[in-house]
Parts: C-alpha cells; structure tokens; sequence
C-alpha cells in the first residue's frame, strides 16, 4: 500500500513540485489549495502515475471549512502518513509605520493560525495510525531566522513556525510523529507576485542577477526529510541559494 501524503499549497511553486515528486516516488496525495481549476489539472496530471489523488479546495484561514473537509475525509483517506504544511505567503515588503493591516492580518491568519488549523486535524489522524504515528514538515523560512528590514510581519509569522515546529515535536513525541523545518532562502514561485499584489515587474526584479533556488530544490529538500529510517528525524534544514547569505546579502551579477 502507498504511504499518504497531504500537502497544502499545492497549486503553485513548491508545494506543486513536492506533489509531482512523491507522486513519482509512489505517494498517494492529497493536494490542497484554493484555485480549483489548478488542483484538477493536477490531479489529472498526477493520476498518470501510480498514485491516487484526491483534491480539496479550501482556503486554511476559514477554522469551520478545515473542520469540515476533515469531518468529509473520504474513509479510505483517513491514513495520513506525512504532512507538509506548506500554504503561506508574504504581502506587502513596507516599513512597519507604512504597513496594512489587510496585509498583516493574511500573513497571519494563513501561516500560523492556517498551519495550526491543518496540524490539529492531521495529528488526531496521526494519532489513531495504529501507533505508526507520522511526520509533518513545516516550510518555515530564513526569515523565521533572521529578521530583516520591511519583513517586519512576514518575518513574525516565520518565527512563529520556528517555533511552532520545536513545540510539535516535543508534544507529539509521545505519539510518534517526527517534525521536520525546512527553512528556505530565496526560491522563484509566484511568492514574490504574490507579495506584490501581482505586480509582476516588482516580482521580476527580486530574482535578476543571481541564481535562485527553484522549486524542486525544495522538493528535494522535503524527501530527504521524509525517506530516512524511522530512528532519524531532520529536525531543521536552511536551504540557501548559493549567492545568497543571509535575508538581507545577496550577490547580484555586477556587484561585489
Ligand atoms: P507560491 O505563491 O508559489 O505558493 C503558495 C501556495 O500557498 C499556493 O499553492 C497557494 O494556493 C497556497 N495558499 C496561499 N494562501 C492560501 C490559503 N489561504 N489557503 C490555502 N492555500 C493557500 O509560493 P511558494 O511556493 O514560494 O511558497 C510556499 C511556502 O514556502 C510558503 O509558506 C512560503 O512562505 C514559503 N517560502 C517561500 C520562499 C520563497 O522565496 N519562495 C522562501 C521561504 C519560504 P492558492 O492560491 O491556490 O490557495
Ligand atoms: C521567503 C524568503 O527572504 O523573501 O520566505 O523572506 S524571504
């Protein structure tokens, strides 16, 4: 039987790449998001393989619909093996007198309060595994590591799962559920169209003139994690573009 994994985000960047790779190493998949028409053209891309698929649109901000998607979980989806709780954004790179609270309030309510929402209801399934327990991956961020300047609420919501990810490993220890971080730098998704409210120019300018990581390098990162034995668990992991060293020093062609 297949191991399951449910990723959230999975319409975009890399939670679609973290799809397509454990799709091709054999993972049935439950794929999440909100863009409908995008979780069924993955759905359909992925049922070209071995796995099964099962889509669920819904937004991780709203407690009641994660409830109820939960409660709705097909039976023969109720084993959830690994979790990775990857929806979340930045909105907004302005200082914190110059900030909107429309902005803070969406960083906030899907990368801390979507990721506790998701986590409750896959450990209760973790949970009753027969004792086989399970692992969730956190994407957290170099910036739930650094601060830096603008990131101010972006970088707030990441330290949260800085810490969010050691306080689940040490209560779900007991249950038999590893908890990965994987905290990247800069990976070209639409994170930065995102952030500035699709203005794709803005978006452009943040990747020119150095290598960014890409989605995959991610993917890579999260099966690591996942495929050690079951005596090793990858508590933290930074990933960095090699031009990059910290949130805030990145060398752009032409620079020194
Ligand atoms: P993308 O914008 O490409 O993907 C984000 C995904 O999150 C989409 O699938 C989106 O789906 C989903 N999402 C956002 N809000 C919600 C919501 N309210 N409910 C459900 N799903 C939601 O960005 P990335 O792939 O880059 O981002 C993935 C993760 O990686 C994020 O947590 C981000 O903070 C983190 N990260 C990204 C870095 C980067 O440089 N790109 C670096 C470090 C960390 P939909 O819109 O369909 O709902
Ligand atoms: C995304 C990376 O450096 O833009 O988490 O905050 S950064």
């Amino acid at each position: 039987m297949n191991k399951v994994a449910l990723i959230t985000g999975a319409t975009s960047g890399i939670g679609d790449a973290t799809a397509n790779l454990l799709a091709e190493m054999h993972y049935d998949i439950i794929i999440t998001g909100r863009r409908a028409e995008r979780l069924e053209s993955l759905k359909a891309k992925l049922e070209k393989g071995t796995s099964r698929v099962l889509s669920l649109c819904f937004d991780v901000r709203n407690e009641n619909e994660v409830k109820n998607v939960f409660r709705e979980l097909p039976e023969s989806w109720r084993k959830i093996d690994v979790l990775i709780n990857n929806a979340g954004l930045a909105a907004g790179l302005e200082p914190i007198d110059c900030g909107n609270s429309n902005d803070w309030n969406r960083m906030i309510d899907t990368n801390v309060k979507g990721l506790l929402y998701i986590s409750y209801e896959v450990a209760q399934i973790m949970k009753n595994n027969n004792n086989m327990g399970g692992h969730i991956v956190n994407i957290g961020s170099i910036a739930g590591k650094e601060v830096y300047p603008n990131g101010n609420v972006y970088c707030a919501t990441k330290h949260a799962v800085d810490a969010l990810s050691k306080g689940m490993r040490m209560d779900l220890l007991k249950h038999n559920i590893k908890v990965t971080q994987i905290c990247p730098g800069a990976v070209e998704t639409e994170f930065s169209l995102v952030r500035f409210h699709n203005d794709s120019e803005r978006a452009k300018t943040v990747y020119e003139g150095f290598e960014a990581l890409v989605a995959k390098d991610i993917a890579d990162c999260i099966w690591f994690a996942i495929s050690r034995p079951k005596h090793v668990n990858i508590n933290d992991m930074i990933v960095m573009p090699t031009a990059q060293a910290s949130s805030s020093v990145i060398l752009k062609k032409g620079e020194t």
